[in-house]
């Protein structure tokens, strides 16, 4: 499965975001990653739907929009989505999962189940169908900046062997938190194949988006 990496734009220079975009499309960055917090869902709040409308008109990137919303079924229609966007949804955060999965796909985008450090893989069980991909956090949601929780990177083993053995080849595992260079090519080992890069690779000050690409993309391969 090829790599890809997502930039968390939450972390990126909004006073100069033109030339980050510029310059994402001169790397052939794959995806945006916009979180998505509305302070119930987790305590602190992050990018909207108008940033989202913004980013539509300013660039062909498909956006990979996390939504760390409480109820998103309910919320959904504020959202403009593009075909092939991803959207990741909560598993914690509605009752009503399949059914805002099943939205998200008619909307045109890939619907992505998202799942927090202390939620059992076996909850993915039931929704194969209904989804494109696995958001497995690798820390709580809600901050940037935050500690890797290791065992999840032996969860990402465990999810990659039950959708195999599921007949899911094609699901996709993404992981998002302190995404380090080290912390990386254990998350591809494992079987992870969308990287979402904050302060701990992409955006390490000191060195260049450049440099600091180019050595995500060695630790992954
Ligand atoms: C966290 C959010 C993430 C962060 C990302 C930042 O709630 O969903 O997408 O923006 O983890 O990266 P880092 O390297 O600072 O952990
Ligand atoms: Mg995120």
């Amino acid at each position: 499965m090829k790599k890809k990496i997502s930039p968390s734009l939450m972390c990126a220079d909004f006073l100069n975001l033109g030339a980050e975009l510029e310059e994402y499309e001169r790397l052939g960055i794959e995806y945006l990653h916009i979180d998505v917090m509305d302070g119930v869902f987790v305590p602190n709040f992050a990018l909207g739907t108008d940033f989202i409308k913004k980013l539509h008109r300013a660039t062909d990137i498909p956006l990979d929009i996390h939504l760390m919303i409480d109820r998103p079924d309910a919320k959904l229609g504020y959202f403009e989505l593009r075909e092939g966007d991803l959207v990741s949804v909560h598993y914690e955060s509605t009752p009503h999962i399949q059914r805002t999965l099943a939205a998200i796909r008619q909307a045109g985008a890939k619907p992505v189940l998202a799942i927090n450090p202390g939620t059992p893989i076996y909850v993915v069980e039931d929704l194969l169908p209904d989804i494109g991909a696995v958001l497995v956090m690798t820390v709580n949601p809600g901050y940037a900046g935050q500690k890797l929780i290791p065992r999840t990177i032996e969860k990402i083993v465990r999810l990659r062997k039950m959708l195999d053995g599921a007949g899911y080849p094609e699901i996709e595992i993404e992981c998002d938190g302190n995404i380090s260079f080290e912390n990386a090519a254990k998350m591809s080992r494992a079987g992870a194949s969308i990287f979402v890069a904050g302060t701990s690779s992409l955006y390490i000050s000191g060195t260049s988006l450049e440099e600091n690409l180019k050595k995500l993309r060695a630790a992954i391969e």
